[in-house]
């Protein structure tokens, strides 16, 4: 590619411009991005699963209207995010195709099992949590479609935690046994919400080049340290205990310090061996195939009306 071009590329973001899809871009920021947008996309699909698993178990009626709403947002979300990618010129079909030909990441998160109530509170609380430490950052993006999209994912999501939080409020001043719930759903959740950032700094290949074409702000570390410090009082307001014997507050610095994370978990989860991997994919296949008539349908409907329009 043209040194000029490049150089003037990066004075662009530098300079805090957005890139918009018509814009020259090198090929390299161009597959950054759709690599990280399409598994955006994907997490937010997949990520429908663990929580759909409780729409028709949901306590009572307010709490199945509203873990149906959040479902719901995630579907839009992911429907966003792939148009963001289609702007980059790859089709949302394309993309759909590599998630169920298991060739697409999506976020390790998901391949956790949802076996109690709690565990939507968990979800709301850290998975949320998480998505929202990660997601205001990208409204800088310097992709310009990738940082609208965030602005109104970045606001439902902060409703998501919000309704996490509650219940697992709900559950803490409730009975022993729904305490022991929500205590049980933090020791199964805390670890796999820390990797959601990702590797450590150390080992992501992706951060320095992302950080320079401001795609990221944050480095990983950098994110899982705000989560950290954000959420540790908010367990220690439920009462919860975080399960990490080694989690310390460090006076000095200000932050909470955190155990060792188990990375040979985290990259079992990612070869697609972690608890749920192969039961998502095979739900997100039996989806696709079920879902086939309405695209055909809506297919076809097109063309009729192509046909009324020519005639
Ligand atoms: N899981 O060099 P890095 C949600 C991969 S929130 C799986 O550090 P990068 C909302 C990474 O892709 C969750 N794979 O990479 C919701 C790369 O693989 P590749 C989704 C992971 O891109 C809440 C390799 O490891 N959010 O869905 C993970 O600079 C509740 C090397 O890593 C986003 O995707 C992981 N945890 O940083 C929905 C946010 N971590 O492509 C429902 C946007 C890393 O070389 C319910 N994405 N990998 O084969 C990002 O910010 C970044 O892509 C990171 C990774 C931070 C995830």
């Amino acid at each position: 590619e043209d040194p000029e071009r490049l150089a003037r590329f990066q004075a662009k973001i530098d300079a805090e411009q957005k890139i918009e899809p018509n814009d020259w871009m090198p090929e390299a920021y161009r597959r950054t991005l759709i690599r990280q947008i399409a598994q955006h996309a994907h997490s937010e699909i997949v990520g429908m699963l663990p929580e759909g698993n409780w729409i028709t178990r949901a306590p009572s009626l307010r709490r199945k209207a509203t873990l149906l709403a959040k479902v719901q947002d995630e579907a839009g979300h992911g429907l966003y995010l792939y148009a963001a990618a289609e702007t980059l010129g790859v089709s949302r079909e394309e993309l759909v195709d590599q998630l169920l030909a298991g060739t697409a990441k999506y976020s390790s998160i998901f391949n956790y099992p949802t076996l109690t109530w709690a565990d939507i509170g968990a979800i709301g609380w850290l998975v949320d949590g998480a998505a929202i430490m990660n997601q205001v950052p990208l409204q800088r993006c310097s992709y310009g479609p990738y940082a609208r999209a965030m602005v109104r994912i970045c606001k439902e999501e902060s409703f998501h935690q919000r309704q996490g939080y509650e219940i697992m409020l709900t559950l803490c001043r409730g009975t022993l046994e729904q305490k022991a719930m929500a205590q049980d759903a933090l020791d199964r959740f805390w670890w796999p919400a820390l990797m959601m950032f990702g590797p450590s700094d150390k080992d992501s290949v992706h951060t320095a080049q992302a950080m320079a074409w401001k795609i990221k702000r944050f480095t990983n570390d950098e994110l899982r340290q705000k989560f950290v410090d954000a959420t540790v009082p908010q367990a220690h307001y439920l009462g919860l205990t975080i399960p990490d014997p080694d989690l310390r507050f460090n006076e000095a610095t200000g932050h909470w310090e955190f155990g060792e994370i188990d990375w040979q978990e985290f990259q079992e989860v990612l070869r697609g061996n972690g608890p749920c991997n192969r039961q998502r994919m095979k739900q997100r296949r039996q989806a696709h195939t079920e879902g086939a008539w309405v695209r055909e349908a809506a297919a076809a409907y097109a063309e009729k009306r192509k046909a009324r329009a020519a005639a």
